[in-house]
């Protein structure tokens, strides 16, 4: 199955400018070589049009209650890149979605989501499990699985809601911020979640198995997000939000590779995302390069 590169130059999600450079930073890092090495076929496609963030006014009338900057221009988006997204998979392409900030997650999720049940698991340093409401920092990067699983204030917010999206199917692995707003509506959700003292306890691989377990379990497919800040800083310092603790440049890979390893017996992951790049905080596009290599860990590429 050829993969298929969508890029979502966004960063009305972010606290910051730079991350809508995300996409252009890892293809100029070498992700079609990088995946041609690994036997994978992919096709560009391009990125979505997505208009500068000083061009538009981060106010938005709605939600009424609350916080989220930019949730018009999130929601147009995150809108397209879900049609994108599904169109991929009726072509039976594999969508590689590139960030942009991670609050794109909601149109690949919605996308990927679209006729189909789906479980997802998610690498992230934080939960995004804010609402409007919720939110301290009022950034929609905060809130895509809310928003996905319809929590709250996002119960009627269509374009974001993923309707094929299982709670029960859904994995957060690696947490270790999560804001006091989100435990709640996290333990309310029926989510699993495992925190970095878990990976500390049992090692990467015991986790990602079981999570890969959890994640598959009934469903027709998965979605992998994951944000380069679950990585330790020392390894990608080039992501907004940083978090002190991260996973190993090797725990990293090897997540994917048993993410791969599942797939290749199983055939079910049916999307995948890389997100929060940010090649103006980064040096020598360190951030970008590691993405480049961990998409080819994820589909397949071994060492040997
Ligand atoms: C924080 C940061 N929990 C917020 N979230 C981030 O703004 O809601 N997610 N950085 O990846
Ligand atoms: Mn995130
Ligand atoms: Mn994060
Ligand atoms: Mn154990």
């Amino acid at each position: 199955k050829p993969v298929q590169i969508i890029g979502a130059p966004v960063d009305y999600g972010a606290n910051r400018r730079g991350v809508d450079m995300g996409p252009s930073a890892i293809r100029y890092a070498g992700l079609a070589e990088e995946l041609a090495n690994a036997g994978v076929t992919a096709i560009d496609s391009g990125d979505l049009t997505v208009p500068r963030a000083e061009e538009r006014d981060p106010e938005t009338e709605e939600p009424r209650e609350g916080k989220a900057k930019f949730l018009r221009e999130t929601a147009d988006v995150c809108s397209r890149l879900a049609d994108e997204v599904a169109d991929a998979i009726d072509d039976d392409a594999f969508p590689l979605v590139l960030g942009g900030d991670h609050s794109i997650a909601m149109g690949t999720l919605g996308g990927a989501a679209r006729d189909a049940e789906i479980g997802a698991i998610w690498f992230d340093a934080h939960s995004d499990f804010n609402t409007p409401k919720t939110s301290p920092s009022g950034n929609v990067h905060g809130m895509p699985l809310a928003g996905a699983l319809g929590i709250d204030d996002f119960a009627d917010t269509d374009w974001a809601n993923a309707p094929g999206l299982r709670a029960e199917n859904v994995v957060l692995v690696g947490l270790r911020s999560v804001d006091d707003t989100e435990v709640d509506a996290i333990r309310e959700s029926g989510v699993t979640t495992y925190t970095m003292s878990d990976i500390d306890e049992h090692g990467i691989t015991e986790i990602v198995e079981k999570a890969l377990d959890i994640a598959t379990d009934g469903v027709d497919g998965i979605h992998v997000s994951f944000d380069m800040d679950w990585l330790d800083p020392k390894e990608a310092p080039g992501v907004g939000t940083p978090v002190r603790g991260g996973v190993s440049y090797r725990e990293a890979h090897s997540a994917l590779e048993t993410v791969a390893t599942r797939n290749e017996a199983d055939g079910i992951l049916r999307s995948l995302e890389f997100v929060e790049v940010n090649p103006i905080l980064d040096e020598h596009n360190e951030t970008a390069t590691l993405a480049t290599e961990l998409a080819a860990s994820a589909l397949g590429k071994r060492i040997l």
